[in-house]
């Protein structure tokens, strides 16, 4: 018994998963255009997307972004599991691993710079920019490179842009490995960000929560202390690595998870997202895409969790349907 214990412990400190890079191109390059054109992603430089965002840093903010309020997320740990409110709602037993307070960013500049380096506690301000901003930052944004994002959801044929979500963080601050409904083209404007990304036919190794748990969309894995017991199959994830700095933009395509991890290697970490809704060209070929499938599973979900009224009799419900008979 002790020897087992002690080659599963070995087991778990050996195991890491293993990643490639995901490839770097210049806006130039058409190398650049064809990966996103392919749905694959790629970290573009020279775009010069938010160029007119270079001067971004706190105290600019605060005296230019107005005096709208702001949402901002605590966590005790470095990490930001992100749950939806709607749907913690009707489960019972869940308690948010985070709090949010909306407050003016003025304010939240004042809880980052008075935040004691001993404390575990984080923030981490997460707001889609919106008409309540000042006029240096109106434009500011009217000034990015709206042409080269316009292009890409011409010719990718994108639906429209939903939001623009503007991500002011801690160095350390996570953001655990989820999956997004939109395709995303993230710009990173002041510190790094460290990314890791996994193709949607990975779904079965990251085991995420059913559809109606307010962690939709997450995995239930955490990366760095996977618990191989409950979730084997983490053994046989592969996946891509890469590093966005300021200037860089990185295509976060629709389904494809991603964690992601702001470096310490500046005061406070700046991004801004451009979100895509999904177009609807999808044109159906045999056999469907992982992503595809991933849609199809959630549709399903969402139909037997409608049909039976009650989420606990969803998981028997499924079992006799399959086992025994599909299995
Ligand atoms: C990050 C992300 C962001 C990740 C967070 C959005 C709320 C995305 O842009 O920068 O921490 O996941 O899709
Ligand atoms: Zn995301």
């Amino acid at each position: 018994m002790a020897e087992c214990f002690q080659t599963e412990t070995e087991n778990k400190k050996r195991f890491t998963i293993p990643l490639k890079q995901i490839p770097r191109f210049s806006v130039n390059d058409s190398q650049a255009n064809a990966l996103i054109n392919s749905r694959e992603p790629v970290i573009i430089t020279d775009t010069h997307l938010v160029s007119s965002a270079c001067n971004w840093d706190l105290d600019y903010l605060s005296r230019h972004i107005g005096d709208g309020l702001f949402t901002v997320y605590r966590s005790k740990s470095h990490k930001f599991k992100y749950y939806s409110d709607k749907k913690s709602l009707a489960i019972k037993e869940f308690t948010p691993p985070t709090s949010q307070e909306e407050m003016p960013f003025q304010e939240f500049v004042n809880l980052i710079k008075s935040h004691p380096k001993s404390s575990s506690e984080r923030i981490y301000l997460q707001q889609a920019l919106n008409n309540s901003v000042g006029p240096k930052i109106v434009e500011q944004f009217v000034n990015f490179n709206w042409s080269y994002v316009t292009g890409l959801q011409r010719s990718n044929n994108w639906g429209p842009l939903t939001s623009n979500l503007l991500l002011v963080g801690m160095p350390g601050n996570v953001t655990p490995v989820h999956y997004d409904e939109q395709e995303n083209m993230f710009a990173q404007i002041r510190g790094s960000k460290r990314l890791v990304l996994f193709n949607p036919d990975q779904f079965e190794n990251l085991y995420p929560y059913p559809v109606h748990h307010p962690h939709d969309r997450q995995s239930q894995v955490d990366l760095d202390n996977p618990d191989l017991n409950r979730f084997p199959n983490v053994t046989r994830l592969c996946g891509y690595e890469g590093v966005v700095g300021p200037g860089e933009v990185i295509y976060i395509p629709m389904y494809w998870w991603h964690q992601v991890e702001s470096m310490t290697d500046s005061e406070e970490n700046i991004s801004v997202n451009f979100w895509y809704m999904a177009g609807n060209n999808e044109k159906i070929e045999y056999p469907l895409s992982a992503q595809q499938k991933v849609s199809m599973t959630r549709n399903i979900e969402k139909m037997i969790l409608q049909a039976l009224n009650d989420a606990d009799e969803v998981a028997p419900f499924m079992r006799m349907m399959v086992l025994g008979r599909y299995t």
